[in-house]
């Protein structure tokens, strides 16, 4: 995947570029970024990035020539690399946008590439927004300073995606949401607690340990029912059960209300 990156601070971009599964993602060459530094694209002496919004009010907005220079830039460097006739789009990360959901990742992630626009100060000029921006996506209704890290957690989340990227890591899309259920508990050593730090009661699951994998899968299936029950009833309350799942969630209430008394 070519990616074109828009922003004031492409250091950032280091902590998806050199660390972790993205990290190898891109030394293989799966995913590829281009950053583009409005700052790079000024043509006065101080190289000013910000202006003043029209009209008045506090804060400032990306000033515009810089802003429009960066992004054609960034679209053409990722139209060479792509197949004749194909265009990327331009996402805007912008707390105005759509929350991006796991299905919105995994359709983003079949792209073969796509400009990332990281907003900052209070944002962009309107005519930028309706002539230059095709889509804007938001990791959800809260403030944060700047369009980057949620660029970073957008490339993070597509990684996984792409084919080979995740290693004994596992399948993305056996991942927590892409059964719309949270995923059950896990254990590793040491089988007992005992002893540690005053836990008590706190033995691994016989079940885990029995070598039954049926046995094994209805109980996680039954944990991961039971603990999106617990913890996001808004997601049970969004979806269908099958029979088996009914029942399975049915003990598990079952369970819990008697282990509450
Ligand atoms: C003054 C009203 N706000 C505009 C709706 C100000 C404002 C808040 C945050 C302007 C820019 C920002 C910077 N945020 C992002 O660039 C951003 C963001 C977010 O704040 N929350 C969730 N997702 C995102 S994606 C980009």
């Amino acid at each position: 995947m070519q990616l074109g990156i828009v922003t004031l601070f492409p250091e950032m971009f280091a902590a998806v570029t050199e660390h972790g599964i993205s990290g190898r993602a891109v030394r293989s060459g799966l995913m590829n970024l281009a950053l583009f530094n409005p700052r790079d694209y000024t043509t006065d002496k101080h190289r000013t990035v910000d202006d003043k919004p029209f009209g008045g009010g506090p804060g400032m907005l990306m000033k515009t020539e810089p802003l429009m220079a960066s992004i054609a830039a960034a679209r053409q460097a990722v139209a060479e690399k792509q197949t004749a006739g194909e265009s990327a789009k331009v996402i805007y990360l912008s707390p105005q946008g759509k929350t991006l959901k796991q299905d919105s990742i995994i359709d983003l992630a079949q792209r073969k590439g796509m400009v990332l626009l990281c907003g900052r100060y209070q944002g962009i000029d309107n005519r930028v927004l309706e002539n230059e921006i095709d889509e804007e996506w938001s990791l959800g209704d809260f403030v944060i300073s700047g369009g980057e890290l949620a660029a970073m957690t957008l490339i993070d989340a597509m990684t996984r995606f792409q084919p080979g990227a995740l290693g004994d890591e596992g399948s993305a899309l056996e991942d927590s949401f892409s059964n719309g259920l949270l995923h059950s508990p896990e254990y590793t050593r040491p089988q007992s607690l005992e002893g540690i730090k005053g836990i008590v009661g706190q033995d691994v699951p016989s079940v885990l340990l029995s070598g039954d994998h049926e046995a094994i899968r209805k109980w996680r299936l039954k944990q991961s029912l039971g603990v999106t029950w617990l913890k996001r009833p808004d997601l049970l309350l969004a979806m269908s059960l099958e029979i088996e799942q009914e029942e399975l969630l049915e003990q598990f209430k079952q369970d819990y209300a008697r282990d509450k008394a």
